[in-house]
């Protein structure tokens, strides 16, 4: 798959939306579902643009450069990626914690959980204690769920548990949470209720939480 998928992998990588773009279409033209180009190339693309950042082989703007190719391409992806089972499954009201901005993630699990049969209200980033417990009410949420990407803004979860506990709505609600620095033993630790690896765990766990 991935031999198959090595040049949109490396346009992702590149950040060249053009060349992206195209070799989306092209893939779809040709049968391909939308999740195996995700699993095949764009995710992986990403690892490595992640792996180089880390290692300092490259800097920010190349990063945004290609974290918004992978917008691109994922909201190519959106409609295919969101069809789906049927609705009812009840409301996700998702967002990324405080201080954080990193949302490609969160967008695609949002966008999973949509086509898996829940109703989704992205909320954005940088969402606070106060701004996931309002919209949790506001929308009637079976679930809330939080994404982080920095080490820095995870203990936000716990605030938030803490927040939506104190305006009565912790029995009401299911907490999800994930993010590249969290862990299920995170996600027990601070008593959230589901934990996802990736979006596919992710939409797993919020089908078996609402059984
Ligand atoms: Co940032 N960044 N970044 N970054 N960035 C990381 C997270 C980092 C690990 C890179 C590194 O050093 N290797 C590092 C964090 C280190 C740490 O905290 N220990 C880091 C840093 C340091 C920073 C800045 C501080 C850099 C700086 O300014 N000096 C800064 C922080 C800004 C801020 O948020 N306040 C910053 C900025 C940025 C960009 C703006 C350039 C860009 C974000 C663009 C955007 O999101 N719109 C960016 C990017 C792209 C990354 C990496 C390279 C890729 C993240 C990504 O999109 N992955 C990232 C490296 C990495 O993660 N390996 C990195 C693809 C995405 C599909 O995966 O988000 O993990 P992910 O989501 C997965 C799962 O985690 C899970 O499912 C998703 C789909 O499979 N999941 C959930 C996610 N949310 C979930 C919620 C759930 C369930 C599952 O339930 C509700």
């Amino acid at each position: 798959m991935s031999d198959q998928y090595g040049p949109l992998k490396q346009a992702v990588i590149d950040g060249n939306a053009d060349l992206t773009n195209a070799l989306v279409q092209a893939a779809l033209a040709q049968g391909a579902a939308a999740k195996e180009i995700l699993e095949g190339a764009l995710l992986p693309g990403m690892a490595v643009v992640g792996e180089r950042m880390k290692s300092g082989e490259c800097f920010i703007p190349e990063v945004l450069l290609s974290a918004r190719v992978m917008q691109g391409a994922l909201d190519a992806l959106r409609p295919l990626l969101a069809e789906g089972e049927g609705g009812g499954l009840g409301t996700v009201v998702i967002g990324t914690v405080e201080g954080d901005l990193h949302d490609i993630g969160k967008n695609l699990v949002g966008m999973m959980l949509s086509g898996a049969g829940f109703e989704v209200i992205n909320l954005g980033t940088g969402i606070t204690p106060a701004q996931f417990v309002a919209a949790a009410e506001e929308h009637g949420a079976t679930i809330v769920g939080m994404s982080a990407l920095l080490t820095t803004t995870i203990p936000r979860m716990k605030e938030t548990i803490d927040a939506l506990a104190a305006a009565g709505l912790r029995d009401k609600v299911k907490v999800m949470i994930g993010g590249a620095p969290v862990t299920q033993a995170f996600a027990d630790e601070i008593g959230a209720d589901g934990y996802g690896a990736n979006a596919g765990a992710a939409v797993d766990r919020a089908k078996s939480l609402v059984k």
